[in-house]
């Protein structure tokens, strides 16, 4: 009798031990592994954010999580990065969504040209909005966070005073920018940034359009010894989870990842800005970078060459099925009851010399 009650028993704690060492990530001693990927190289700040997000979750969840990061597209590339996660190739992956405008429609509307003054409260903005609209684009994921650059200026080899001086010049520049430097004449080229060191060495381009950090963080100050003031549009990220794998954390690291979203979008944010003046004081002191600051009736004008933008855009993502006129009034809306947070630590009137 005794062993008839003894063997299912035995049986069975064999079978939840094989189980649980089974399980994917999971260690004897209860360890859970994940892979997080990101796109461009260490240095720059989507990667920065990443290791400050693994170095949080591990230090919250005393050390139960493990995260093996892995920058420069060593796991997945810039634009195969959502597909990626969805797979499983990474569990987590970092993704730029103006590598893939047609895709995040209501999230890639932050890049529109609304005057979103820097990452800080951009990054509130795109939070808020995602918040709102949950759009479809990622059901599939867990968003663990969003974030997005400081506004985009030019960088060039050669000093852009005058929208003459853009007329047919080579930038590179991802996504929505194509239709911002051809409203302006200049000639866009379109790639990721990870390529970007390269198209700028072998002389593909003369220069690129993004956020100023890589000023420093790709020494791209080495060879663009030039920057035009033009704080236009910012670039909207998100870091996404594969779905079975959060759905397979336990509780207790789901709340620490979850408290974590909206704090790392706003972490982000302040770094971004922060770090955007740091460079640009590095590249003028450096590297003798001029910064060239457009007067007042020239700025007008190139931004009122970009205004037929965001109409076109909302009868675009209109006809699409999109509510795109309040997505468009709620980003003004939230980028103006963000706007009291610490705009970048001054307007980069950084002199020139
Ligand atoms: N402006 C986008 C995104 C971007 C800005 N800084 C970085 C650094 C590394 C990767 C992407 C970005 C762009 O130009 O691609």
């Amino acid at each position: 009798m005794k062993q008839r009650t003894f063997a299912p028993l035995t049986l069975g704690l064999l079978a939840i031990m094989a189980a649980v060492l089974l399980l994917p990530g999971a260690s004897a001693a209860e360890t859970i592994s994940l892979s997080y990927a990101n796109f461009p190289p260490a240095p720059t700040f989507p990667c920065v954010q990443m290791e400050r997000w693994k170095a949080e979750v591990e230090k919250r969840t005393n050390g139960k999580v493990q995260i093996k990061t892995y920058p420069g597209g060593t796991l997945l590339g810039a634009k195969e990065m959502m597909d990626g996660v969805i797979a499983g190739q990474a569990d987590i992956g970092n993704l730029c969504m103006a590598y893939q405008p047609g895709r995040f429609i209501v999230t890639n509307a932050t890049s529109l040209p609304l005057g979103i003054p820097n990452a800080h409260v951009g990054s509130l903005v795109l939070w808020d909005l995602y918040q709102k609209y949950r759009p479809k684009a990622f059901s599939q994921v867990k968003v663990l966070s969003m974030f997005t650059t400081a506004p985009a200026n030019i960088m060039s080899k050669k000093p852009v005073r005058s929208l003459e001086d853009l007329r047919g010049l080579d930038l590179r520049a991802s996504g929505g920018a194509a239709q911002i430097l051809k409203a302006w004449g200049a000639n866009q080229v379109g790639m990721p940034m990870s390529a970007t060191p390269e198209a700028l060495q072998k002389g593909v381009v003369q220069g690129l359009f993004s956020s100023l950090e890589v000023m420093k963080d790709l020494k791209f100050a080495e060879t663009c010894r030039y920057v035009t003031m033009t704080d236009t549009v910012i670039y909207p990220f998100a870091v996404v989870m594969n779905m079975a794998r959060w759905e397979a954390l336990p509780p207790d690291v789901q709340k620490v990842m979850d408290d974590l979203k909206r704090e790392q979008a706003e972490w982000t944010g302040i770094y971004m800005d922060g770090h955007v003046k740091k460079a640009m004081d590095w590249s003028v002191t450096t590297h003798k970078v001029e910064v060239i600051n457009l007067d007042a009736a020239a700025q007008a004008e190139w931004d009122q060459r970009l205004q037929f933008i965001t109409q076109e855009w909302i009868e675009g993502a209109k006809a699409k099925g999109f509510p795109a006129g309040a997505i468009v009034e709620d980003i003004k809306a939230f980028s103006a009851k963000h706007s009291d947070r610490p705009a970048r630590p001054q307007k980069l009137k950084i002199s020139t010399n």
